[in-house]
């Protein structure tokens, strides 16, 4: 019943996209530990989700998003309990070197070769419609790291 849904947990991606590259990183500890994804992570108390992904960004890969901005909203409901309200931010550039830090390996990948097989299932379904400039809601649920059903819809 997502209509009736609060998230136990609200959280961000962010993927800076430059070059015909996209930042990824594999993450070293937290949710999702050993996948692949974009940065991001969970919201601390008196920040936007904005604010939010730049900062989880810095942390982890050491670079400064600019011109971040929403493109997509992720719903994503565990059987076990767990739920997970994700907003999705891109942005096209940024400044800094790029490093690995304790939370990350970062990676920066072609866009047209990317690593679906070491991401999360839902990532095949929406990440497509960023690159290619489109927002999107993805409403789905988990076993533990399966996806068992997803719907999606994609916007302008
Ligand atoms: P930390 O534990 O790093 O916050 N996340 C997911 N991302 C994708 N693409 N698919 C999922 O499918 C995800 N579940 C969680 C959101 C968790 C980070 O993991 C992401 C956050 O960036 C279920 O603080």
């Amino acid at each position: 019943d997502w209509d009736h849904w609060n998230p136990r947990i609200r959280a961000t991606l962010l993927f800076v996209v430059r070059d015909d590259q996209v930042l990824l990183i594999r993450k070293k500890r937290g949710i999702g530990m050993g996948k692949i994804n974009g940065p991001g992570g969970k919201i601390d108390p008196g920040e936007t989700l904005l604010e939010c992904a730049v900062r989880e960004t810095h942390e982890e890969v050491g670079l400064h998003a600019l011109g971040a901005r929403e493109v997509g909203r992720l719903w994503f409901q565990f059987v076990d309990g767990l739920s997970i309200h994700c907003t999705v931010f891109r942005a096209d550039d940024c400044t800094g070197e790029v490093v690995e830090t304790p939370e990350a390996e970062p990676l920066w990948t072609p866009v047209n070769a990317l690593p679906f097989d070491e991401m999360w299932d839902d990532d095949r379904h929406w990440l497509p419609h960023l690159l290619k400039g489109r927002t999107f809601e993805l409403w789905a649920t988990f076993d533990d790291e399966v996806m068992l059903d997803h719907r999606l819809e994609v916007g302008a």
